[in-house]
């Protein structure tokens, strides 16, 4: 027997660049296509199934083609819901619609999870493995609801999956938002996502904790970082696991390239990237300039190299200037190059004396400029309803 793990799989408008959401379905259809023709037993998904809690109707409709072509197949698929499958104020998951039309099994369903003094979690048990998960949060993780897992396990099975959508502490103390000890015990694989890195072999306990990472690249810093993206394909039997592999996904080639600027003219620089740019049929293209340049790094045609670029072929590019100075760049304006703008938000609310939620709205707010008045009001509504909430 053997069940596949995949997870952020991120269905939506991750980027403002059609063809590389339509990579993200691309990689999702190779997916179910290994699924079906490999004749996999069942699926895990360990959330961001989709990118939003509120996804738009074409991923809705995708979703729902690509799960039925899995029920054709008899393939189950079993998730959890991840931090961007609920929307802001929700306590839902768009997960839970496709569960109660039968296309998945969301491990969170009310079923599967019951919140009093203890949190009582009950799983499934398909083809002699037993599954259980909790979902993952968007806001920060509260460590209460691991400490209060009261799991009701099914020692017949042969293998015990346990799913969850957190960055344990283990892949260090800066991104967690989960203990790595606050995880159950007693389970043989721990199906993580939300890390959207691939990492393998954790050991815990007496299982081993796989984050497969993102199927495709939801951002610059994973295409330049991350070498491959994929998931895993899990053999067992009545001994227990017996392999675990990791299948690499793959949409286009990626170019990436670093120049550095030191004492160069702006047109040189311009001249020194136009002439690395080769024809192509959709590369992705990063290219990352470092250095002290000689003019204003404003003096840089940005708009001529990527209609350059576009007309030889490639599919989406990226000039990174974070790591490029000029004569005029003080230390200020060096900071807010170097951060991302999130960040750069985050910290000057902080300092106003805003606390997480209320920045969380600020956020939303920004987010929300530049769509219709009567949806910001309605969504302003909601989250002033759910701030109100919280306070009590
Ligand atoms: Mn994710």
């Amino acid at each position: 027997m053997k069940f596949m793990h995949v997870g952020d799989t991120h269905i939506g408008q991750v980027y403002k660049n059609d063809t590389r959401n339509n990579d993200i379905k691309e990689a999702f259809i190779q997916m179910v296509d290994y699924a079906i023709s490999e004749k996999i037993d069942f699926i895990v998904h360990s959330g961001d199934l989709f990118d939003s809690g509120n996804p738009p109707l074409d991923s809705l409709l995708f979703v729902t083609d690509e799960l039925n072509r899995l029920k054709a197949a008899g393939i189950p698929l079993f998730i959890i819901p991840g931090s961007h499958d609920v929307g802001v104020g929700e306590e839902e998951s768009i997960i839970e619609l496709f569960h109660r039309n039968n296309l998945l099994i969301n491990l969170n369903s009310k079923k599967y999870i019951e919140f009093g003094e203890d949190v009582n979690l009950k799983g499934e048990i398909y083809k002699n493995a037993f599954i259980c998960g909790v979902k993952g949060k968007r806001s920060k993780v509260e460590d209460e609801i691991f400490k209060k897992l009261k799991i009701e396990m099914d020692n017949s099975a042969f293998i015990k999956i346990f799913v969850f959508h957190h960055t344990i502490s283990y892949l260090g103390e800066k991104f967690k938002d989960l203990e790595t000890e606050s995880l159950p015990r007693g389970f043989d694989y721990y199906a993580a996502g939300h890390w959207h890195g691939h990492r393998e072999n954790i050991r815990y306990d007496k299982g081993i904790i796989q984050y497969p990472g993102s199927l495709e690249y939801c951002d610059e810093k994973e295409i330049v970082d991350n070498p491959n993206r994929g998931f895993f394909i899990i053999s067992y039997d009545k001994e227990g696991i017996t392999s675990v592999e990791y299948k690499i996904i793959k949409t286009r080639d990626k170019q990436i390239f670093t120049i550095n600027a030191d004492n160069k003219k702006a047109a040189e620089l311009e001249n020194e990237i136009i002439n690395k740019l080769k024809k192509n049929d959709g590369v992705i293209l990063v290219v990352k300039l470092e250095g002290q340049l000689a003019d204003k790094v404003s003096d840089i045609n940005i708009v001529k190299i990527k209609q350059i670029g576009y007309e030889l072929g490639y599919s989406y590019i990226s000039i990174n200037k974070s790591k490029l100075n000029d004569k005029d760049t003080d230390i200020q304006e060096n900071e807010i190059k170097t951060k991302e703008l999130s960040t750069i938000e985050y910290e000057f609310l902080k300092k106003k004396g805003y606390n997480d939620q209320e920045i969380k709205i600020a956020r939303y707010l920004i987010d929300s400029l530049g769509e219709s008045t009567d949806d910001i009001k309605k969504e302003v509504e909601k989250l002033f309803y759910l701030h109100d909430n919280l306070e009590n």
